[in-house]
């Protein structure tokens, strides 16, 4: 398997709790590196673009508020097989389903508020990625 990058943010209720940093530390003890990172308070309308493959679904005006309630932690993180990797120490979506040692489980507060998102295919990495960052800012 290739060295692969992806899209990584640390969420509004994680900012709220100074937890970036135990995050961060999970990733990193996955293998995962940090590659690019800053901290960004999004819009509304930012949230709404980047979660725009969400928007016909119920929660979409609960995420979008609760995305620019606060400061988020936008970085791109690179490794072997980092999309499934960052995917798989995140866990499950739910709280309630993720696996022990993940960071949803360790974390999240509810299945909104659930501390972190990661790209989910090599396609969605690149368009998220490049919502983001500009490639001067990413440093490998
Ligand atoms: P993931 O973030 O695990 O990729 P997703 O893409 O299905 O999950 O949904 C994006 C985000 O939307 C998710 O992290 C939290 C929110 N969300 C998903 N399902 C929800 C629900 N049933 N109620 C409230 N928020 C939800
Ligand atoms: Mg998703």
């Amino acid at each position: 398997m290739a060295i692969e990058r992806t899209f990584s943010m640390i969420k509004p209720d994680a900012t709220r709790r100074n937890i970036t940093g135990a995050i961060v530390k999970m990733l990193e003890e996955a293998g995962l590196k940090v590659v690019a990172s800053k901290r960004v308070w999004m819009s509304r309308r930012e949230a709404e673009g980047f979660y725009a493959v969400h928007k016909e679904r119920p929660f979409f005006n609960e995420l979008v508020e609760f995305m620019s309630s606060g400061p988020t932690v936008v970085q791109v993180l690179e490794g072997e097989n980092a999309i499934a990797k960052n995917r798989e120490v995140m866990g499950a979506t739910n709280p309630k389903d993720a696996a022990e040692g993940t960071i949803r489980k360790l974390h999240a507060l509810s299945i909104g508020e659930n501390s972190v998102h990661g790209s989910d295919a090599a396609e969605t990495a690149k368009v998220e990625i490049a919502y983001w960052f500009s490639e001067t800012e990413i440093v490998g």
